[in-house]
């Protein structure tokens, strides 16, 4: 049986992540691949225990950077062994929302973490398990704002401890996904995000297309 392939989608808040990995996942349904869909951090019941003591908790406002860190990595070292290698080892295309660049970018750029130790915490936390690809959905602060203003007035408020941080923390972690897709142009692409939703989905179905296994071969 061939191996599946694992795509991460990453980028800062409301480039267009979510919807992407939907369209993606149908594009790749209709051509007869299994998909699985998951998300970082999260994705396994425990992971999204975790996700949740990230985000929302009403215990959460005193978390350190450190504890964060480590946080998304616990959550990391349980879907790649609980659901993402078993899903590659059976041939399914796996769309993660976020994986480990988020940590750097976040952690290590955002937070300000040791990149040094931030990598070698990723690497025991994912041992050994990459992506095959990356589509890095690159969108400026202006337009990640005013997506999110936007979505916000049509949801129920509900607190978010990552969202609260200051500007100069996103426009770090931006950087951060700069330098991450230059250090790697192989396995991280830039898609312009910016582009209407059907522009963007062509976009990535172009860097997608050539990399797929063909379907019926085992
Ligand atoms: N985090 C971390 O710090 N370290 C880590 O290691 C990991 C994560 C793994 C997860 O938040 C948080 O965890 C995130 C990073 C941190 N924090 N922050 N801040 P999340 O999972 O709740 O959310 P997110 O990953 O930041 O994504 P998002 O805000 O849900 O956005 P998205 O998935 O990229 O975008 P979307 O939902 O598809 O679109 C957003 C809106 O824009 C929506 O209303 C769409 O209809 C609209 N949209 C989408 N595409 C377009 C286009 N092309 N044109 C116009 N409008 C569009």
């Amino acid at each position: 049986m061939a191996k599946g392939l694992f795509i991460t989608f990453e980028g800062t808040e409301g480039c267009g992540k979510s919807t992407q990995i939907k369209l993606l996942a149908e594009h790749l349904q209709a051509i007869g691949h299994r998909v699985r869909m998951l998300r970082e951090p999260g994705g396994t019941p425990i992971g999204e225990e975790i996700r949740h003591t990230l985000k929302h908790s009403e215990q959460n406002h005193a978390m350190t950077a450190e504890a964060e860190l480590l946080l998304m990595n616990a959550s990391r070292a349980q879907i790649v062994r609980e659901v993402i290698r078993p899903a590659l080892a059976a041939g399914e295309m796996v769309l993660c929302d976020r994986f480990y660049d988020s940590t750097t970018a976040y952690q290590g750029y955002g937070r300000e973490l040791d990149l040094d130790k931030v990598k070698s915490i990723i690497e025991f936390a994912i041992g050994g398990t990459k992506p095959d690809l990356t589509l890095f959905l690159r969108v400026s602060a202006e337009v990640s704002a005013e997506r999110l203003r936007s979505r916000q007035s049509t949801l129920p408020f509900v607190r978010d401890r990552i969202e609260e941080a200051d500007r100069k923390f996103f426009e770090r972690v931006g950087h951060g996904y700069d330098v991450i897709a230059a250090n790697e142009p192989e396995r991280v692409k830039f898609i312009n995000g910016a582009q209407p939703v059907d522009a963007v989905c062509r976009t990535i179905w172009e860097v997608v297309q050539p990399r797929l296994p063909k379907v019926g071969r085992w």
